[in-house]
């Protein structure tokens, strides 16, 4: 988006008057939208075996692996990581596909920031 501003410059001695009338448009900086990839809690996931996909797809250490995981357990959700489309979109697609090949109903998903 466009930020327009004008400026105003008003003849001495004449206030008021806009014989001198600017404007200009100010490119505003688009940075890309990040999307938050979010994983679900379930009854039948093993514990460990959530502490290994954080640590397999997301290259967190394990002790802040278990933290996340029981943060999961407990609240129902969490963020896993923030990041772009593509990569959100494919980290969402490794952990589905290695908890259904594992026979797991372990659920992850994305949701775009703000
Ligand atoms: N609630 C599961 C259990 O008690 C563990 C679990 C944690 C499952 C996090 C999914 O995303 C999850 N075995």
């Amino acid at each position: 988006m466009a930020q327009q501003y004008a400026i105003f410059m008003t003849d001495e001695g004449d206030p008021g008057s806009r014989s001198d009338l600017l404007t200009k448009t100010k490119p505003k900086t688009q940075r890309p939208p990040m999307y938050k990839v979010l994983l679900l809690n379930d009854d039948y996931t093993p514990m460990e075996f959530v502490v290994h996909v954080l640590e397999r797809f997301f290259g967190i250490g394990h002790s802040h692996a278990v933290e996340i995981m029981l943060t999961v357990h407990k609240k129902g959700l969490a963020v896993v990581g923030v990041f772009s489309f593509e990569i959100a979109e494919t980290k969402v697609a490794q952990v589905m596909d290695f908890a259904r090949r594992n026979q797991h109903p372990l659920q992850c998903t994305m949701e775009k920031e703000e």
